[in-house]
């Protein structure tokens, strides 16, 4: 989509306000981002084009824009050093490159109060559902090795988004709209509440282990999504991680359990029709496994191992419960574009969890053919 009128001068303005190269050409909107807006600027050089990302910050869910950046632009450095330390090439592409503001700022506040980034655009390719076995294993060969890159990360993040994969956080969210009912809409779905609740152990149980420090907490994505990695449109080999809104302490099998439900699952989590059949596909949980552990299993504990399984069903259930919170309270935190949109993501969410549970056994038989013996 091309914009013309208002939209196109406030992003002119974003453009204006940045230290880039060329004349501001046209915009487009692009990814699918469920909280910021994204757009694919081009600019004109004496016929040279420049390609850029540039991005409207949520600011009601990221409330500290600069403490955001601060994390983004420390991360960013640091894949960068060690990119250039094992001599890869062509950097641009392999890691985001954040641009600053005439006055040296990482992030531009607009008049209307909107904070805006800017980063290089990088000519590859994002999905959003895969079955190719080889992109998958590349899609998690990349958050393996962002994970093992993080290893040696000394700087302290920001937490940006207090209690992000908090179980039981999340729970007590679920419990405070159906009791307050916003938006009318809690007995239309009394019975998934239910179903949250009942199976409400698997909200909490890792949330337990890692209060009681059994299972560590290190430098980890956190929105490790399918689409996160753009991947080299010809190859297929993984480019760059992207989304590095929610990079701060955590857990990596928030990244692992994330990374699963949204690339093993059988239909895309925007798909109205057929939200009732999603259901892990475990060919694809192979794949995804295997490049994980290939690029990052080194780095992982025993107790991170151990608990492989539990963050699968975790990451699906969390997601499914923030879903449904959404819509009890009337879509307040993610953008939709149809009435149900919020209810469509939670079942389809809900019911991979469920899929997910009922192959526990095949799922904990390829855990232990994929990870190193524990240490
Ligand atoms: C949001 O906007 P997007 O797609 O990058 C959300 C993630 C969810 C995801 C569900 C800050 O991410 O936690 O897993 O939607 N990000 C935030 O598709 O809440
Ligand atoms: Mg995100």
């Amino acid at each position: 989509m091309i914009f013309g009128g208002k939209v196109k001068k406030t992003i002119r303005k974003a453009f204006e306000a940045f230290d880039i190269r060329g004349e501001f050409d046209c915009a487009k909107r692009c990814g699918n981002g469920n909280i910021n807006n994204t757009y694919h600027i081009t600019a004109r050089e004496e016929g040279v084009l420049h390609n850029y990302i540039f991005q409207r910050i949520n600011t009601s869910v990221f409330t500290e824009p600069d403490k955001l950046m601060h994390n983004l632009v420390r991360v960013v450095d640091h894949h960068r050093a060690a990119l250039a330390k094992s001599g890869v090439e062509d950097l641009d592409k392999r890691v985001l490159k954040v641009f600053k503001t005439r006055s040296g700022e990482h992030f531009y506040t607009d008049s209307s109060g909107n904070c805006w980034r800017c980063h290089l655009f990088i000519d590859g390719k994002t999905h959003e559902s895969l079955e190719d076995p080889e992109k998958l294993f590349n899609i998690a060969y990349a958050y393996g090795s962002f994970i093992s890159n993080m290893e040696d990360f000394q700087d302290e993040l920001h937490e940006t988004i207090p209690n992000f994969h908090d179980g039981k956080f999340r729970l007590r969210q679920l419990e405070q709209a159906a009791i307050e009912n916003r938006a009318g809409r809690l007995s239309s779905v009394q019975e998934w509440v239910d179903f949250v609740f009942e199976n409400s152990s698997d909200l909490v149980s890792l949330q337990d282990k890692i209060e009681t420090g059994i299972v560590p907490l290190r430098i980890t994505h956190n929105d490790a999504k399918i689409n996160n990695v753009i991947l080299d449109k010809e190859t297929g080999r993984p480019l760059c991680v992207i989304d590095l809104d929610t990079v701060m302490k955590g857990s990596v099998l928030f990244d692992f359990g994330d990374m699963i439900r949204s690339a093993a699952n059988t239909v895309s989590e925007e798909s109205p029709e057929q939200c009732c059949s999603a259901s892990l596909d475990i060919k694809r949980f192979e794949c995804l496994l295997e490049g994980f552990m290939q690029a990052g299993g080194d780095v992982l504990v025993s107790s991170e191992i151990e608990h492989i399984n539990q963050a699968v069903r975790l990451l699906s259930l969390m997601i499914g419960t923030r879903f449904l919170t959404d819509y009890i309270n009337g879509d307040v935190y993610f953008k939709i574009r149809w009435e149900d949109h919020n209810f469509t993501r939670a079942l389809n969410n809900l019911h991979l969890y469920a899929s997910i549970k009922r192959q526990s056994d095949h799922i904990d038989n390829l855990i232990r053919k994929y990870t190193p013996s524990c240490r």
